[in-house]
């Protein structure tokens, strides 16, 4: 008879993480122009449209970073100490640490993410498929500083930040995460990171413009999110998924464009929209591969390898901690 599998129990966060919503939205909606985080797309629904964008025929990011990891998987995996505990930032549906647990000498797996019941539902998958990994999922907003499980403790740390996300982040916060995970990691570890590389603006441009509308529905989601969540009464008929990419910026942004003029009440609060005006709702910072190195250069690591797929459109980098 084999030994049940024990399944992981969700270490959560998230209190402060409902409180900061309320703020962030109130703060962003009295700015000029008006903003909202993106880390607020990903409630359950969110996180289920964003796997549904991977999915896209014009999404490229993934499939090309999936390709890069499965192709070059025995080569990430020799960066790897045996032994090693791998933490995931904002681990999704952990598609892609699966290609790297199933090449490298992991016995921890570590998945961070913001959203804490699709969270569980993966992790409890996983472990499932893997009883000999122990993974110890942490619901957290990854970046800002939370506490490892204790589990991993003088184990080597390997971090792995796949998918680009640190192109959400603006440069200068970009700088800070790095300097963080170079700090909770410790010295000597290694981090595994996915970098979207400046392409073709048509290619950018139809990456977040599919034509299934996918992406639409997850930039409007947010607005569902604020109304069910800060008793808002957005209505999403009244606003249009807008995304460019900013040449001058190096980026693509999503905004949420109001068709009419128009007043919505968040929390007591009035919030008037010219026709037009927009929530800048997201940015995406594309780097070269240059740019990168000298960001995680500046940021407490030294770049160590970095594989490529073969039309250049996506990086794959491994840094050391110095
Ligand atoms: C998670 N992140 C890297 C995605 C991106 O491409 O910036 C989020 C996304 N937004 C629209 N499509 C995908």
């Amino acid at each position: 008879m084999t030994a049940p599998v024990r399944l992981p129990r969700l270490i959560e966060t998230l209190d402060e993480e409902s409180a900061a919503f309320l703020t962030d939205v109130l703060t962003g909606l009295s700015a000029d122009p008006k903003t909202i985080p993106p880390k607020y797309f990903y409630d359950e629904r969110g996180s289920q449209l964003f796997e549904a964008i991977t999915r896209t025929p014009e999404y490229y990011p993934t499939r090309t970073e999936i390709g890069i990891l499965e192709r070059h998987a025995g080569d990430i995996a020799a960066l790897m100490p045996k032994g090693a505990a791998m933490v995931e930032f904002g681990a999704g549906a952990i598609t892609k640490a699966r290609i790297l647990l199933g090449a490298a000498p992991i016995e921890i797996f570590v998945p961070v993410d913001i959203s804490a019941d699709f969270l569980g539902g993966e992790a409890s998958r996983l472990q499932r498929e893997r009883p000999g990994l122990t993974v110890l999922p942490v619901a957290a907003d990854f970046t800002k500083p939370f506490t490892l499980p204790k589990a991993v403790a003088g184990r080597p740390l390997v971090g792995f930040f796949p998918g680009s996300t640190l192109g959400n982040f603006e440069p200068h916060e970009a700088a800070a995460f790095l300097k963080h995970a170079a700090n909770m990691l410790g010295s000597g570890s290694t981090l595994i990171i996915g970098i979207d590389l400046v392409k073709d603006p048509e290619v950018l441009s139809r990456a977040y413009n599919d034509e299934a509308g996918v992406t639409a529905a997850f930039n409007l989601n947010l607005l569902r999110r604020i109304d069910r969540e800060l008793g808002a009464d957005f209505d999403t008929a009244g606003f249009w998924h807008r995304a460019f990419y900013n040449r001058e910026r190096m980026r693509v942004e999503m905004h949420l464009a109001s068709r009419v003029r128009q007043r919505v009440r968040v929390d007591g609060r009035c919030f008037d929209f010219r026709r037009g005006e927009t929530i800048h709702t997201e940015s995406s910072y594309k780097y070269t591969p240059e740019m990168f190195r000298a960001l995680a250069l500046g940021s407490g690591w030294t770049p160590a390898a970095m594989w490529l797929d073969e039309q250049q459109w996506f990086s794959v980098h491994a840094l050391t901690a110095r």
